[in-house]
């Protein structure tokens, strides 16, 4: 038996033609929609919409209100309390092709898997969709739809409401802005900045995207973000960073789990820092760990951490540079591990001393 290799297995016209000849789609991605799984069902939904075939967004978890506000207009389905019934003859799955990550749908999903589409860039997956497309270099999921919607012949200015306000375009940005830490990480390269002006010229409204994403945090975030760096350990001659959020800092602040996002990146301001980890515990024995990484000072250099690797150690993973894992003990027991498993990446990576 040889071992799955999670790769694309369809050429973008096929996928373009299976979608053509659908009735009725359900898009969905994974659990805890960020910005690149909406974009990534609120891209596909609009095209799809636009060939007049009926289409549903499914999303599962907790969304945060502001990302939710941006596709009001789609009127998504919500997972549970909802499950989808049996008319669907096509699911589309973006942003994921792991079975951990789909929640209440993947019961749902594990029994189609001859009419699912699967689009994706990230690195591991697994066998849910008979048609897939993979591309793991690309910055986002809405970077890898961008040619299928191209296929379909639906312009990217299509789609938004009546303001005229999150067409394709600015759902495209959405998943391409958010997912490389607005237009910053290694993953943005050539191919993002010819998109990014693309999307601009569709009419993408980049300010309004700004203020309706980055710019809502309720108070508790910064006051959690506050909490994460007061708890900062700087480890291994100060390459890494752990922080720690518990539930009695939940309790005092009132902070939501999911209201976190982006507190892992603040440490990576300070010189010489190469990874840093935020680890959360907002019930008990059950601890949630984000892992990021700088690329290399120079290019091609093996001195960087793969924290998909890293996180992969625990059953996790990710990206090379951005990755999370989940851990079933004390918030004390994970970091000692990590402590451990982060020097010997250091190490096997060339930091020495
Ligand atoms: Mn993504």
């Amino acid at each position: 038996m040889t071992a799955f290799t999670y790769e694309t297995t369809a050429t973008i016209d096929a996928i373009a033609e299976r979608m053509r000849s659908a009735r009725k789609v359900l898009v969905t991605s994974h659990e805890k929609p960020d910005g690149d799984a909406i974009g990534s069902c609120a891209a596909v939904a609009r095209a799809l919409r636009a060939l007049d075939i009926e289409t549903d967004v499914w999303l599962q978890g907790a969304v945060t209100p502001n990302l939710a506000a941006l596709i009001e207009d789609l009127a998504p389905h919500l997972a549970p309390p909802k499950l989808p019934d049996d008319d669907y003859d096509l699911c589309v799955v973006v942003d994921t092709g792991a079975w951990t990550q789909l929640g209440p749908l993947s019961e749902y999903l594990a029994t189609r898997r001859d009419s699912i589409i699967g689009i994706d860039h990230h690195r591991r997956g697994d066998d849910l969709a008979s048609m897939r497309f993979v591309d793991a270099s690309a910055a986002s999921c809405t970077q890898v739809l961008v040619p299928l919607i191209d296929a379909l012949g639906v312009p990217l200015t299509e789609g938004g409401t009546a303001a005229g306000w999150f067409s394709i375009a600015e759902a495209i940005m959405l998943g391409l802005a958010t997912d490389t830490g607005w237009f910053r990480f290694e993953s943005f390269d050539a191919s993002g900045f010819i998109l990014g002006a693309r999307l601009l010229e569709a009419g993408a409204d980049k300010n309004r995207l700004i203020r309706m994403v980055e710019e809502c945090d309720r108070p508790q975030r910064i006051l959690m973000a506050g909490r994460a760096l007061a708890s900062a350990r700087f480890l291994h001659s100060d390459r890494c960073v752990l922080m720690a959020l518990g539930q009695d800092d939940f309790k005092a602040v009132g902070a939501r789990p999911e209201e976190l996002s982006g507190i892992v990146n603040q440490p990576m301001s300070v010189a010489g820092v190469e990874v840093s980890v935020l680890l959360t515990q907002s019930e008990p024995g059950r601890v949630k760990g984000s892992f990021r990484s700088k690329p290399p000072m120079d290019p091609g250099s093996p001195r960087f951490i793969d924290v998909n690797q890293v996180a992969a150690c625990f059953g996790g993973g990710g990206h090379i540079h951005a990755a999370g894992a989940r851990f079933e003990s004390t918030l004390e027991e994970v970091i000692a591990e990590l402590e451990r498993t982060l020097g010997s990446a250091l190490q096997e990576a060339g930091f020495t001393g």
